[in-house]
């Protein structure tokens, strides 16, 4: 065959097959991207780089093997292309005001001193995490399912720094804001928005990720933390709380992070949900962190799976496993319980007695009854939030 015939036959395979991805909308495990850079960001490990600019670092399976995620493995993500490479803490202060009595400028010595510091266990997620599994692919990273985490964090509750400033009759909203700032006009800063009376009393602001301070890419010196909620709203290097009555509109809550309002929270390619609602709390998910895909067992010999579970506070019921591509299912051993925000860690035992490839699925149910559905189950939606799929992994029994 000529050259030139070649690629005008492959051309035609390939739109044909391109049209029919668009025409089927389908969800699929999503990319174990297994790919670790050599190159090391500040206080990291090495991880697996989605971008350098902004840093985008995933972690990659392994790291799902424990129930607290080391600092240095904790997954990156952030919006703007430049964002601050020095923090001078002696300058550094929290702006306070708006609907407020009195303008605060809470140094972290403050945050720190001044108030009362409580400590939360919670399970950390970018609501795009695992989106690489959502077909037609849909806009954002193509994060495998790294984009996870769970941290011991501390400092005091939100409500606490804003009733130190005493509220007025009018404040209804809070809008966060941190340092990173957007370097085009056009493009807005990083911001969320919250109502002040949905506030959590475990929601804080963390100067302190197990036990250390945070990171600087994690958002040194201080984020926002909601237990439940996607990490989308976790705001990072915090620096400004601005208190309003009116909502404000921002792009970060307007039109980006956000999911179809109706009962699946999910829509057609082609037909997009008319009323969206913004992304908040977290579905049931589990993880398979030990073994990885393609790893070689021995037939015979004790393999002992591990993994995480988690969801946003109702906490973990069950994990069960499945080695029969999910017809049948057995009971995952539950490590004990950091707090209901946790990752939970779960171990099961078995000896694979064939040789050949074994495929391993985790299925959690929390204690809502709310249970992870099939990958192909899930469905679609324009930003590819909130997948949940059973995970699935692959192994050669040799
Ligand atoms: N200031 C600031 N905070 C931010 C962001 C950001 O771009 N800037 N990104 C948010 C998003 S979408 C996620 S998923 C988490 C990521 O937190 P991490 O980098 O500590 O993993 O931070 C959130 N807070
Ligand atoms: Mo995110």
């Amino acid at each position: 065959m000529h050259r030139r015939e070649f690629f005008k036959i492959s051309f035609a395979a390939s739109s044909a097959l391109i049209a029919n991805l668009q025409a089927a909308q389908t969800t699929t495990q999503p990319r174990d991207n297994q790919k670790i850079s050599p190159v090391l960001f500040p206080e990291k490990t090495k991880m697996i780089v989605h971008s350098d600019r902004p840093p985008l670092l995933e972690a990659p399976r392994s790291a799902f093997t424990t129930a607290i995620t080391p600092n240095e493995k904790f997954f990156v993500r952030w919006h703007m292309p430049v964002i601050p490479t020095a923090t001078n803490l002696d300058t550094y202060y929290i702006h306070v005001h708006g609907e407020v009595k009195k303008r605060l400028y809470i140094t972290i010595d403050m945050l720190k001193n001044d108030y009362e510091s409580i400590e939360v266990t919670v399970a950390m997620q970018c609501g795009g995490n695992s989106r690489s599994a959502f077909h037609p692919t849909t806009s954002g990273i193509q994060w495998g399912s790294g984009a996870m985490a769970c941290a011991t964090f501390k400092g005091p509750r939100l409500k606490d720094v804003l009733k130190s400033a005493g509220l007025t009759e009018d404040a209804t909203w809070v809008n966060l804001n941190g340092n990173d700032k957007a370097v085009m006009t056009k493009i807005e800063n990083f911001k969320r928005e919250l109502k002040i009376d949905e506030i959590s009393d475990d929601t804080i602001i963390a100067y302190e990720m197990n036990g250390k301070e945070l990171p600087f890419l994690n958002g040194y010196p201080v984020r926002l933390i909601i237990p439940g909620f996607y990490a989308d709203s976790w705001v990072k290097m915090l620096s400004d709380i601005y208190v309003t009555k009116e909502y404000k509109k921002h792009f970060f809550m307007d039109v980006a992070y956000r999911i179809p309002d109706n009962d699946c929270e999910c829509e057609e390619p082609n037909g997009l949900a008319k009323k969206t609602k913004p992304l908040e709390t977290m579905n049931v998910k589990s993880f398979i962190g030990y073994p990885s895909n393609g790893a070689k067992v021995k037939q015979k010999a004790p393999l002992r799976i591990k993994g995480i579970a988690f969801d946003a506070g109702s906490g973990i019921k069950t994990v069960e496993i499945s080695l029969d591509g999910g017809k049948t299912w057995e009971s995952a051993t539950l490590d004990k319980e950091l707090s209901a925000y946790a990752f939970r860690f779960f171990t099961y035992n078995v000896k694979p007695m064939h040789k050949g490839v074994m495929t391993i699925m985790a299925r959690a149910t929390n204690n809502k009854g709310e249970q992870q559905p099939f990958a192909k189950d899930i469905k679609w939606n324009h930003g590819g939030y909130k997948y949940n799929g059973i995970d699935s992994v692959s192994v050669r029994v040799v």
